[in-house]
Formats: C-alpha cells, structure tokens, sequence
C-alpha cells in the first residue's frame, strides 16, 4: 500500500489557469505519464472557476485520477472534496480551520495542512494532519500572497526540531533545486508552474521524477 510519503513525492498542484499550454485535464494526464504520485486541484486567483464548472472540472480531474490510481486532493473547498469522494484535501491557516476540516471529512480521506511556524505545526498535529506543506522555499509567482522565501534550510529547521510529520515543501521548486529540498528533510515536492507552465507537463513530471529518487 501507498504511504503519504510516497504520494507526496512528486505533488501537482494546478487549477484551470495555470495550465498555459494546453487545456488542464490534458495537463494532468501527461504529467501522470511523467510520474506525478499525487494531485491537488486547486482554483484560486483571476479567471479561476467557481459553482458548477469548478465542480464539473474537478470530476473530471477526479476520474482522470482515479483511472489512473494517482490520488485527488482539493484545496480549501470541502464540500467540494466530500462531493468528489477526493482522496485528500489540503488547507492554509487562512482557509478553514483544521479541526473543522478534520471533522467535516470521512475516515481515510487525508488531510494536507500549511504550516509557518512550529507553533502552527503543532496545532495541525493536534488538528489531525496527515501531512505539512512547507513554504515558500523559493519565490513563487503563483500565488499572490506568498510569504518570503524560507529557503532549503526553511524545511531543515523542522527536522532539528524532531518533528516527524511528512513534509511536502512548496514555492519555486525546479527538479535543479529538488535535491537540495530533499536533502534538507522534504518527504516529497509540490509545484505549480514547473509542471502546468511547461509546453510539456510530462518530460517535467519526469524530472522531478527523476530528481527526487537520485541520491546526493
Ligand atoms: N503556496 C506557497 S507557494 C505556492 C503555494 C500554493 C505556489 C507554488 O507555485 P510554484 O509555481 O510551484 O512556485
Ligand atoms: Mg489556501
């Protein structure tokens, strides 16, 4: 069976319009093809869906995942995930709180939280987290918001810590810069536009792929 730190090695995320090249489900398929272990739906930001075709395109990412055995995450939105029978659902600290989450879902769907602080760390813990996101480790243009850029020693300082949770690391991360994310205590790698911005979502799937197995 799949463990989370199997699925969180190399971690999609996109919504519609950070597919640039090609309409998102074609984006998906493809970087199945390269090797992607997870995928997280996520619609945020100008000329994002919302209502029905949100739900619409997230059965559709839901089936490709499905028939393909890569599991399906949603971001922020649970009634989304509960409608979708998605395999996992991620939140930040300003989207729902994690307990609330944490009893809104059913048994065996998991739960994906993004973390800043130890302090944050804990609470998610205690909230029930699967896993944490950990981030930005290099600046991202993909999400509006971001927080600076922590850095490969950003994730580091959670492992000195003793925290043992399994950590996706998040935020610019190229398959150059994965090793170095993977050596710091990273379980795994998640990108936005290194997969949905490339002309060819599967050779980028494979490099990271490849990236995240190579021993350094
Ligand atoms: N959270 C922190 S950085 C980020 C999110 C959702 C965006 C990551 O996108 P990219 O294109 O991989 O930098
Ligand atoms: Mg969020």
């Amino acid at each position: 069976m799949k463990t989370i730190n199997d699925i969180l090695k190399v971690y999609f995320i996109a919504g519609t319009t950070d597919a640039r090249h090609m309409p998102l489900p074609d984006c998906l398929e493809r970087a199945i093809e390269g090797g992607i272990t997870c995928f997280q739906y996520r619609e945020k930001g100008p000329g994002a869906l919302t209502g029905d075709e949100k739900t619409k395109m997230g059965r559709t990412l839901r089936d490709i995942c499905q028939k393909r055995g890569i599991p399906f995450v949603v971001n922020d939105d649970v009634a989304l995930a509960v409608a979708l029978e998605a395999d996992g659902i991620h939140v930040g600290q300003e989207d729902m709180n994690a307990s609330d989450v944490k009893s809104r879902i059913p048994d065996g769907c998991f739960l994906g939280v993004s973390v800043h602080s130890f302090k944050e760390a804990e609470a998610a813990k205690d909230a029930g987290a699967d896993y944490f996101g950990i981030g930005p480790v290099y600046p991202t243009g993909s999400k509006a918001d971001a927080k600076d850029a922590i850095g490969p020693a950003g994730i580091r300082i959670y492992r000195d810590a003793g925290i043992k949770m399994p950590v996706v690391a998040i935020g610019g991360i190229t398959p150059e810069n994965t090793p170095g994310i993977m050596k710091a205590g990273a379980d795994g790698v998640s990108m936005i536009s290194a997969i949905a911005g490339q002309e060819d979502p599967k050779a980028a799937a494979r490099a990271f792929q490849h990236a995240t197995t190579v021993r350094t």
